[in-house]
């Protein structure tokens, strides 16, 4: 039988858990080809937060701001969910109470088809009028003449994306049922995260605390590693699967 990298201890909590929370970040969309922030080659080694990730520097150059958010609107449309995305599918179809809490921006876990998703950073596909809050359309979305901002066709205001940047509150009530859902879990699951980013990387350090079973899925040790229960080193779409095929397999 071929090694598995993750413990039966975790295989068994799964299979009988209750209620299961998962916490993704952007390591699991990299196998779909959408760049991290802080690994090497990651989107902040080529551009700076201070710059384009806080709502001073959209005021300051709006331009650049949806520029860079157009472009990676627009990769993010064009990649599909990998292994890991479906793999917490079919998860997800296997637990009473399954809450997947993401980082990511990108939609790739509601493209998969995952279901009770709450989306802390906001969604990189959604953009509004800062002025009349209105949703943008995508007429809106493209500008009209190089080196000008993208407006809001309703009021003439500038459109931003729908994503949270540093200094700005989570989306209302998202970071509570988050929260909820972290205290209630028989087992947590922190994948793809580099656990620096708070209030997220708190989740499963709030999970601990409340008697969960955590576990990390990463190609490194995250921050918070030397705090959970079970660090599986490993990339999510190769491991993931073969973590719920196990579950699947004991559950029989
Ligand atoms: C793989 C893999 C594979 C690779 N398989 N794994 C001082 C102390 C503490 C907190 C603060 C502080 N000062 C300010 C704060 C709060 C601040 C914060 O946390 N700052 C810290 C950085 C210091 N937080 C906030 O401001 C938040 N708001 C808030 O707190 O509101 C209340 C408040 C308001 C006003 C004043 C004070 C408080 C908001 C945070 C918003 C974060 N926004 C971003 C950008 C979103 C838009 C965009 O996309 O541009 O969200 S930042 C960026 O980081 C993005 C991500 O969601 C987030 C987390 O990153 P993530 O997902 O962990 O990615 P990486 O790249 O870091 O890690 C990838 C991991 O994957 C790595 O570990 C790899 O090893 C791994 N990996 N391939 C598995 N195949």
């Amino acid at each position: 039988m071929m090694a598995v990298p993750f413990s039966h201890t975790l295989v068994e909590r799964l299979a009988q858990a209750r209620r299961v929370a998962v916490l993704t970040g952007a390591g699991i969309s990299a196998e779909s080809g959408i760049p991290t922030f802080r690994d090497p080659g990651g989107l902040w080694q080529k551009f700076r937060p201070e710059e384009l990730a806080n709502v001073s520097a959209f005021l300051r150059n709006p331009e650049l701001v949806q520029g860079w958010y157009r472009h990676r609107r627009l990769v993010a449309l064009e990649k599909a969910p990998n292994a890991g995305h479906d793999a917490l599918v079919a998860l997800e179809k296997l637990v009473l109470d399954f809450t997947l809490v993401t980082q990511n921006v990108d939609d790739l876990h509601n493209r998969a088809g995952s279901k009770n998703v709450l989306e802390l950073h906001g969604n990189i596909t959604h953009n509004y009028c800062i002025n009349c809050e209105r949703a943008a359309t995508d007429e809106a979305l493209v500008p009209l003449a190089e080196g000008t901002a993208m407006r809001c066709h309703d009021c003439g205001g500038l459109l931003r994306p729908d994503v949270v940047w540093f200094g700005e509150m989570l989306p209302e009530g998202a970071m509570e049922k988050a929260e909820r859902a972290a205290q209630r879990a028989d087992v947590f699951l922190s994948i793809g995260t580099s656990a620096v980013v708070y209030p997220a990387a708190g989740l499963p350090l709030t999970a601990k605390k409340w008697g969960a079973y955590v576990a990390e899925i990463n190609v490194e040790a995250s921050a918070i590693a030397s705090y959970v229960d079970e660090v599986i080193l490993g990339k999510a779409g190769a491991v993931l699967p073969k973590l719920v095929e196990a579950v699947e397999r004991v559950r029989v």
